[in-house]
C-alpha cells in the first residue's frame, strides 16, 4: 500500500431505491468495493467505507406511480431491503446512508449554493415539454412517442430501448404525456447549468494525471472528452418535484438534478458516520477518495462530479474509480423490469448461509475488464470443484487428522524436508502476491492466489499421504500436520476479503482469534499444543436439482415475461388490393378426424356455404376432432390448393396463435351468421 497516503475513503454507488439488489449489483460494484475494504482494514489501513440508497430521480417517481403509492414510501420499503441484503451478504459499509436524509439535503443544498455564489453556473432558458392537464414540465422519461430512427412506438424521451439511441424528447415523433396521455406543449422554463464545455481543460488535466486508471475506465472518459464536440453544458437542475429542491428564490416547483445531489450523498453519508471527523477524509491531501462503480456511471464519477469538486475548491478529487463492466446472466442482460435476474433476497432462501458461494463465485468471475456471464452450472461447479474439492477438502482432512491422531492439538513439526520448506515458502509469499492484485483492484487474479494455496495444502496431503505414514514414521506425520494446520490457519486470514463467513468459521474451528493480515507472513501463527475445535465442514455440494431448479424459474419467468409483451411486430405495410385479394368466410366443420402417423394435423370436412371441401390443418395439439364439430371458423378459400400427407387441402382456417405458440380459432361472434358470410 503506497504509504503516502494516510487514509482512505472508499465508496460504493449509491443503488436507486426502486428495487431489490440483484447479483449484477454485487459483481459489478458492492462485492470488489467489500474486498477492498477488508483488505485494507485487515492490513490496518485507516479505511472508511460509505453508501447509502439513492433516493431521488425520475425511476422513483415512475415506480411510485405504477404502484399506487408515494415516492417516500417506495424509498423506505427498497432502502430497507437493499440494506438488509447488503448486510446479510457481509458487504462492510460503516454506513448506508440515504438521499433524503436531513444531513444530504443540506450538504446538498449548501454544495449548490456556494457553486452558484462561486459563479458556477450559467443560467439558462430552455424549451421544455409541459402536460397542461396534469400542470406539470415533463421529465424525458415521462414523454413517449415514436423513434425516429427506428420507429419504434414506445420509445422514451431520453432513449429508444429498441434501437438503444439516445434521444432528446424534442426528436420524438408525436410525443404524449406519460402522465395524461395528452400532447404536451413546448414551454420556456429556466434551469441552471454546469459549464462543462469551459471546464474541459482543466477535466481533462486531471484525467491525464489518472491514465494508469483501469483501461476500460480510462478508455470511457477520454472518448468522452475527445468526441466530436467535447463536453456540453449540463443542467444541474430539473422541473420535477421529488428531490432536493434548488435553494435560490424563484426556483420554485424545481430541484437538484439527481446526478447532482446523488455523489454528494458520499459526502453526507461520511458525514453522519463522523461527525467530527469527516473532513480528515475529504478535504486532505493525505486522504484518498476511491469510488467503486458499474460502468454506466463512469462519467458522472470521472467527469461531472470531479468537475463539481474542482469548481468548490474546498474536496479532494477521485484518486481512482475502479468501474466494473456487466455480469450478465446466462447468456442474457440483466433485466429488472424483465425480471431476469438472481435476486439477493430470493438466493438466500434458496441457499441459505451459502453467502460465500456467490461471493466467490462473483469474484471468480467478475466482469472486471468486460462483461461477464452469470450461469447456474457454473456456480455448482465453482462450489463443488474448488470451494467443496479443494479448499473444503484441505481444511477438513486437516482438521480430521488432527482430531484423530493428536485429539486436536497442534503436534510439534521436528524436522522439515526440503519439500516442506518449499510449501511453508510458497505459504509465506502468498500474502504479497495477494496485496499486489487487490491493490491494482485485480479481484479476480487474488482470489485465484488465494486458492493457490489451498491446491498447494491439498496437494501437500495427497503427496505425503499422513493417513498411510501414521503405521510407520509418527514423527514425520507430526511434521506433516503441523504444516497442513499452519496452512489451514494462514488461508483463514487471507481468505477474509473475499469469504468472510468462511474465514471466520473457520478461526473458530481452530480455536483461534481472528489474525490480521500480517500474521499470514509468518507460518506458526499456531503453536504448539495448540487445541483446535471439532470439525465442521465449511462447503456443502450444491446438488443438479438445486441447479435445475433456478434454472427453471428462471426459464419460467423469460416465459411469462414473453407473454405479456405484444407479441410479435406489425409486418410491413400491406395494401388494400393485395388484401382484398383474400376471400375469406366463415364456414362450419362439419367432420374432424386425425391424419394417420402425424401428430399435428387434423383431416377436416367444411361447408363453406358454397361447396363442402376438405381442409388439413396442424391444430391436433390444441382440438380433439370430436370436439370442434360444429365450429364456426374463418377460412382463407381461396388459398392455392396442396397436398399434405397424401391429402388435398383447399385453404386454411385462420388461427390466433399466442407468444407460447399456442392456437386458437377465429370464428364469427354471432352464430347466427350463415357459412359463406365474407370476412373482409
Ligand atoms: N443511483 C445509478 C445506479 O444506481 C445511481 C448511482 C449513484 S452513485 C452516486 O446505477
Ligand atoms: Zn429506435
Amino acid at each position: 500500500m503506497s504509504s503516502e497516503f494516510k487514509r482512505t475513503l472508499v465508496t460504493a454507488a449509491l443503488p436507486y431505491a426502486n428495487g431489490p439488489v440483484h447479483i449484477g449489483h454485487l459483481a459489478g460494484c458492492y462485492l470488489p468495493a467489500d474486498i477492498y475494504v477488508r483488505y485494507l482494514r485487515s492490513i490496518g489501513h485507516d479505511v472508511k467505507f460509505v453508501c447509502g440508497s439513492d433516493e431521488h430521480g425520475v425511476p422513483i417517481t415512475i415506480k411510485a406511480k405504477k404502484e399506487h403509492t408515494t415516492p417516500q414510501a417506495v424509498v423506505d420499503k427498497y432502502h430497507q431491503m437493499m440494506g438488509d441484503a447488503f448486510n446479510e451478504f457481509g458487504i462492510s459499509f460503516d454506513i448506508y446512508s440515504r438521499t433524503s436524509s436531513k444531513t444530504h439535503h443540506n450538504t446538498a443544498a449548501d454544495f449548490f449554493t456556494t457553486l452558484y455564489n462561486k459563479n458556477g453556473f450559467t443560467e439558462e432558458i430552455t424549451q421544455q415539454y409541459y402536460d397542461e392537464n396534469a400542470k406539470q414540465f415533463l421529465a424525458d422519461r415521462y414523454i413517449t412517442g415514436t423513434c425516429p430512427k427506428c420507429a419504434n412506438p414506445n420509445a422514451y424521451g431520453d432513449q429508444c430501448e429498441k434501437c438503444g439511441t439516445s434521444l432528446s424528447p424534442t426528436e420524438l415523433i408525436e410525443p404524449k404525456s406519460a402522465l395524461s396521455g395528452s400532447k404536451p406543449v413546448l414551454k420556456e422554463t429556466k434551469n441552471w447549468f454546469l459549464p462543462l464545455d469551459k471546464l474541459q481543460p482543466k477535466i481533462k488535466a486531471y484525467l491525464e494525471q489518472h491514465s494508469d486508471w483501469k483501461s476500460n475506465v480510462y478508455g470511457q472518459c477520454k472518448s468522452w472528452l475527445d468526441s466530436g464536440d467535447g463536453l456540453q453544458p449540463r443542467a444541474m437542475t430539473r422541473d420535477l418535484d421529488w428531490g432536493v429542491p434548488v435553494p435560490l428564490k424563484g426556483a420554485e416547483g424545481k430541484v437538484l438534478y439527481v446526478w447532482f445531489d446523488a455523489p454528494i450523498g458520499y459526502i453526507s453519508a461520511t458525514k453522519d458516520l463522523l461527525p467530527e471527523r469527516w473532513e480528515d477524509y475529504w478535504k486532505s491531501k493525505e486522504s484518498r477518495l476511491i469510488h467503486f462503480i458499474g460502468k454506466d456511471n463512469i462519467v458522472f464519477h470521472c467527469i461531472i462530479f470531479p468537475a463539481m469538486l474542482m469548481e468548490h475548491g474546498d474536496f479532494i478529487l477521485p484518486d481512482n474509480v475502479p468501474a466494473n463492466e456487466f455480469l450478465n446472466l446466462e447468456g442474457d442482460k440483466i433485466s429488472t423490469s424483465r425480471n431476469w435476474a438472481v435476486w439477493l433476497h430470493e438466493y438466500l432462501i434458496d441457499f441459505k448461509n451459502q453467502q460465500d458461494v456467490l461471493r466467490y463465485t462473483l469474484c471468480a468471475n467478475a466482469p472486471e475488464t468486460k462483461d461477464n456471464d452469470f450461469t447456474w452450472k457454473d456456480f455448482q461447479t465453482r462450489n463443488n470443484s474448488e470451494l467443496v474439492a479443494i479448499f473444503g477438502n484441505f481444511v477438513n482432512r486437516t482438521l480430521v487428522l488432527t482430531q484423530k491422531y493428536y485429539n486436536g492439538k497442534v503436534p510439534v513439526a521436528s524436522s522439515y524436508t526440503k519439500e516442506d520448506l518449499l510449501v511453508l515458502e510458497e505459504l509465506t509469499a502468498a500474502p504479497q502476491k495477494i496485496s499486489a492484485a487487490i491493490e491494482q483492484f485485480k479481484f479476480r487474479e487474488a482470489l485465484s492466489e488465494w486458492m493457490q494455496v489451498a491446491r498447494s495444502g491439498n496437494k501437500y496431503l495427497a503427496e505425503n499421504e499422513p493417513w498411510k505414514l501414521i503405521a510407520t514414521n509418527e514423527e514425520r506425520v507430526k511434521t506433516i500436520m503441523n504444516v497442513a494446520l499452519q496452512i489451514t490457519c494462514n488461508l483463514a486470514i487471507l481468505a477474509e476479503p473475499f469469504l468472510p463467513f468462511a474465514s471466520q468459521k473457520l478461526f473458530a474451528l481452530l480455536n483461534v482469534q481472528p489474525l490480521k493480515w500480517l500474521s499470514a507472513k509468518n507460518s506458526n501463527n499456531l503453536p504448539d499444543g495448540h487445541q483446535i475445535n471439532q470439525p465442521e465442514l465449511l462447503f456443502a455440494k450444491i446438488e443438479d436439482e438445486q441447479i435445475q431448479f433456478q434454472i427453471d424459474r428462471l426459464q419460467k419467468s423469460k416465459l411469462e415475461n414473453e407473454l405479456n409483451k405484444p407479441l410479435k411486430e406489425i409486418k410491413a405495410e400491406t395494401s388494400f388490393d393485395d388484401f382484398s385479394k383474400m376471400d375469406i368466410r366463415t364456414a362450419t366443420i362439419l367432420q374432424a378426424e386425425a391424419v394417420p402417423k402425424t401428430d399435428k394435423l387434423l383431416k377436416l370436412l367444411l361447408d363453406t356455404g358454397v361447396d363442402q371441401r376438405t381442409v388439413v390443418s396442424g391444430i391436433a395439439a390444441y382440438y380433439k376432432p370430436e370436439d370442434i364439430i360444429g365450429q364456426k371458423v374463418c377460412l382463407l378459400a381461396n388459398l392455392a390448393p396442396r397436398k399434405i400427407k397424401g391429402i388435398e387441402s383447399k385453404g386454411m382456417i385462420l388461427m390466433a396463435e399466442n407468444a407460447k405458440g399456442e392456437l386458437c380459432f377465429v370464428s364469427p361472434t354471432n352464430l347466427n351468421f350463415d357459412n359463406g358470410a365474407m370476412v373482409k
